[in-house]
């Protein structure tokens, strides 16, 4: 039985990649897709998720438009890293998938609240304002989800500030809410996706699977490794979404390790951090735990094995027959 996720996302060159991923992976099964404003406005990404189904022939889950901006604090977009369109550099298709009507909070709701207990995993992927409200809304979804697999934060390093990850920086109030109800929470921070990095050798293996796809896969990176080349001083760029999907693929992918998990709200040099307890082990019934180490081959052979399987349309769950 294939696991089942809920992408909460803002695509966003590393978030389509954790779509490609999620969508040619027979391990895991997309149920759903949220869209908040993050790497640009809500629109953009919520076109750029359309788009990107659409390209990939994942036109079975519900798509549904979240939160325009965080809880609390002014909208900061990375249009450094992901371009004016969100998706910079890389040609979409016009799409076919059409929006749900429902608010993505709501669709996040509804998903968890007619499976059955334990069956949905939550995989944000940007930051946690949906997330946050659905828990608020519906207190229900706490107990009923199997897990919340976080891509934010960081135990040692930041990125928009020295000790601040993006999507917990965008809406650190979100993120405090979301890391302070009971459900088991892993989080896939900077220092686990800094080691998922594109290098030419990883890019030249995932271009010998020809296809359209792979076209796409490839542009997303070219322009993701530019611009990470350009504002980080990156050699290869770390495509940090997919691995938050790669562990639910296979928790063996992703060392995590149980330790409390807080975020700073009102720090001068230091909000939107996320603090991780390490001083002692980490106390019985702990929910929250924290990705430390990635099997890079067995990452990218995942992702590999995606992308063949959505070149060949015939193996993959979207074309099947009806
Ligand atoms: C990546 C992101 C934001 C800013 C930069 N500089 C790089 C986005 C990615 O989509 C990922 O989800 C997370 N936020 C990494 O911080
Ligand atoms: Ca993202």
């Amino acid at each position: 039985m294939p696991r089942k996720i809920l992408l909460d996302c803002d695509p966003g060159h590393d978030d389509a990649v954790a779509m490609v991923l999620a969508h040619g992976d027979p391990r895991v099964e997309v149920v759903g897709v949220t869209t908040v404003g993050g790497n640009q406005t809500l629109e953009k990404v919520t076109r750029n998720a359309l788009a990107v189904a659409t390209a990939i022939g994942m036109t079975e889950a519900p798509i549904a438009a979240g939160c325009g901006r965080p809880l609390v604090r002014t909208p900061e977009l990375a249009a450094q890293v992901h371009g004016e369109s969100g998706l910079g550099g890389v040609v979409l298709p016009e799409p076919v998938v059409a929006l749900d009507p429902r608010h993505g909070v709501q669709l996040i709701i509804d998903t968890i609240m007619a499976a059955d207990p334990g069956e949905i995993t939550l995989v944000p992927t940007g930051p946690l304002t949906n997330i946050a409200l659905a828990a608020r809304l519906e207190p229900r979804i706490v107990e009923r989800v199997r897990e919340v697999v976080l891509m934010g934060g960081g135990q040692h390093i930041g990125n928009v500030t020295p000790v601040a990850e993006f999507n917990v920086h965008t809406d650190p109030e979100a993120a405090h809410v979301v890391f302070n109800e009971p459900w088991p929470i892993t989080m896939v921070g900077l220092d686990l996706t800094h080691q998922a990095l594109a290098t030419p050798e990883v890019v030249a293996d995932l271009g010998a699977v020809p296809g359209p796809v792979t076209d796409l896969l490839l542009s997303i990176i070219g322009f993701y490794a530019s611009a990470y080349r350009d504002v980080r001083g990156f050699a290869a760029p770390p495509l940090h979404d997919p691995c938050a999907v790669a562990y639910c693929i296979d928790p063996s992918i992703v060392a995590a390790e149980p330790v409390p998990l807080d975020v700073e709200l009102g720090g001068h040099l230091t909000t939107g951090m996320t603090v991780a307890d390490f001083r002692r082990p980490a106390p019985e019934g702990c929910h929250t735990k924290v990705a430390t180490v990635l099997d890079a081959g067995a990452f990218w052979a995942a992702v590999k094995g995606a992308l063949v399987r959505l070149q060949n349309p015939s193996t993959t769950r979207a074309g099947e027959p009806r």
